[in-house]
């Protein structure tokens, strides 16, 4: 009962297509304003028609949602406003029932500050509970919390301070502790006999911390503590992606193939590249995204380790929209970076929204806002800075611009068809021109060319299995790779911003090649004519 009707193993992994889903605005089935699991459930067929093969699930569990779901109160329990335990069931034998997978996503760095644990520790240094969190007289640092002021925080009863990586009410748990890892362990196995198939591990890296160097993540005792979290189930059957800042060094330690920890991990030199204060304009350049990917690509292939392909996420805003092209290359550019991204070998990471070319929204008021990280940022800034420059920074910048309401359709009443009550969050204001009904019906559609290039990653082993080489060689403002199983080979050609002739590669004949998938209407096979963004996928015959 509930179990996935296949035999999950490490290069199966390489199969999956994972689409991250964000519950709170992806549905509302009851006009809460809130999306939830039924909502979810109810568009099981949209998702299998997508082609993606796989849903991460960002927090269901109890919360007072400080940081929406990522400070959990009761890691049992799903959060009421998503529905029941009923509801969460149903949910996953939908999934399973069309063979997709579920990822559920796991908070251990830190708990709620009402979770019965912190409840307990906080009220007397001698409560059992009270070693579950990381204490001390006195600061013994300076470490910064990542949503902004010190990561420590007084609390009056015990005379103490405890350790905040995030938010003042998410108290960080002592990994030191052996009762700690024990009880996140009890976690594991709670879900994987639930039916899941796989975690994906918040700041997996801050669960050890290195008091000795000042550094708060990537401590001594971090593959110790992920070895015994997973490493003593057939790591090649459950699968595990952590979220952590990693080198190729720790890659290896925490990805390789013998070492028992994770499957794989986000790699995040791509997404840095909008360097240190993402509330300014991003100024990088394709041409940086694609050498990342090709030195990625190459690395983790010649370490036989499973790299992860994404642009987009809950915390970030919209790639396409920090490319720069979002406004009049709309299309273009996201069938394009889905090209370039998704046929590389990896495993393909989409977030809501990108597979109809959602692009960052605007607002004018602070008012519009609600993460944690952007009230944070008000606060310390509304002092020095006007509210229109705090704007300004959040709708370039924050959280946020991800995590408005699914545009369903392109009628306004109903919010666009995710709910019949006022949202949570402030509709997307670009809500009635980008909506997936509209791009559906529209002649060059985001949707339909998402459609088919996950096809053809599905119906391709070379895609799914096989080698990676970059083709690109000197050629300027393009991206060009193969890749290759046995005898079988694959071509993409992406072009940049410019139109060019591009010299084709002398791998790609006309009597052994053709070609399978573009987003023009009208590109002819082998052209060496490129126009802004336009896209050749090349197969051996
Ligand atoms: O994010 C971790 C993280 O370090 C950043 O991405 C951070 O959220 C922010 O963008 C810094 O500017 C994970 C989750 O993905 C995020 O949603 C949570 O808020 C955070 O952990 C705490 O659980
Ligand atoms: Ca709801």
């Amino acid at each position: 009962m509930g179990a996935s009707n296949y035999i999950f193993s490490r290069d199966e992994f390489l199969d999956l297509i994972v689409y991250e889903l964000y519950p709170r605005s992806f549905l509302d089935s009851n006009g809460d304003g809130i999306g939830d699991l039924n909502g979810i459930f109810e568009k099981l067929d949209y998702l299998q028609e997508l082609g993606v093969n796989a849903v991460w699930l960002c927090p269901i569990y109890k919360s007072p949602n400080k940081d929406n779901g990522y400070d959990v109160a009761d890691y049992r329990e799903i959060a009421k406003e998503f529905g029941s335990f009923a509801d969460f069931k149903r949910l996953r034998d939908g999934l399973h029932a069309r063979g997709m997978k579920l990822i559920m996503d796991l908070v251990f760095n830190h708990t709620s500050s009402e979770h019965t644990w912190f409840q307990q520790a906080k009220t007397d240094r001698n409560n059992p509970y009270h070693d579950y969190y990381i204490w001390a007289d006195t600061p013994p640092n300076d470490w910064k919390s990542c949503f902004g002021g010190s990561a420590w925080e007084y609390n009056e009863a015990t005379k103490e301070y405890y350790l905040h990586s995030f938010a003042i009410e998410q108290p960080d748990l002592n990994w030191e502790n052996p009762s700690v890892r024990k009880e996140c362990q009890k976690i594991v196995d709670f879900w994987v006999q639930q039916g899941v198939d796989g975690f994906r591990c918040d700041v997996l890296d801050f669960i050890s911390k290195d008091f000795k160097t000042g550094k708060m993540y990537a401590g001594p005792r971090l593959h110790e503590y992920i070895h015994e979290l997973f490493g003593r189930r057939e790591t090649e059957k459950l699968f595990t992606v952590g979220e952590c800042q990693s080198s190729d060094k720790e890659m290896l330690l925490i990805a390789g193939k013998e070492r028992k920890e994770l499957s794989t991990v986000f790699q995040f030199d791509h997404i840095n590249l909008i360097g240190l204060n993402k509330y300014l304009p991003h100024a990088f350049t394709l041409e940086e995204v694609k050498n990342v990917l090709v030195k990625w690509q190459n690395f983790t292939q010649e370490n036989d380790l499973i790299y992860t392909l994404f642009t987009d996420n809950h915390d970030q805003p919209y790639f396409l929209s920090k490319t720069g092209y979002g406004d009049d290359y709309r299309y273009e550019c996201a069938t394009m970076l889905a090209t370039m991204f998704y046929l590389l070998r990896g495993i393909p990471f989409l977030y809501q929204g990108q597979e109809y070319g959602a692009v960052n929204p605007v607002y004018s008021s602070i008012e519009d806002f609600r993460d944690v990280e952007a009230m944070r940022y008000y606060n310390e800034h509304k002092n020095t800075e006007s509210s229109k420059q705090i704007v300004s920074a959040l709708n370039q910048g924050g959280r946020d611009n991800a995590r408005r309401p699914i545009a369903w359709t392109k009628n306004k009443a109903n919010a666009h068809g995710f709910s019949q009550e006022t949202p949570w969050i402030p509709l997307h204001s670009c809500a009635e021109e980008i909506n997936l009904e509209r791009d559906k019906n529209a002649e060059k559609s985001v949707w339909e060319f998402y459609r088919k290039l996950l096809a053809l990653r599905k119906s391709s082993t070379v895609i799914r299995r096989g080698s990676f080489c970059d083709l690109t060689e000197n050629r300027q403002g393009c991206f060009l790779y193969e890749r290759a199983l046995g005898e079988k080979k694959v071509i993409v050609i992406c072009n940049f911003e410019n139109r060019q002739t591009l010299l084709l590669p002398n791998a790609l004949q006309q009597n052994t090649f053709r070609l399978i998938l573009t987003n023009h209407a009208d590109t002819l096979p082998f052209s060496k004519d490129f126009r802004p963004f336009e896209i050749a996928v090349y197969e051996s015959l």
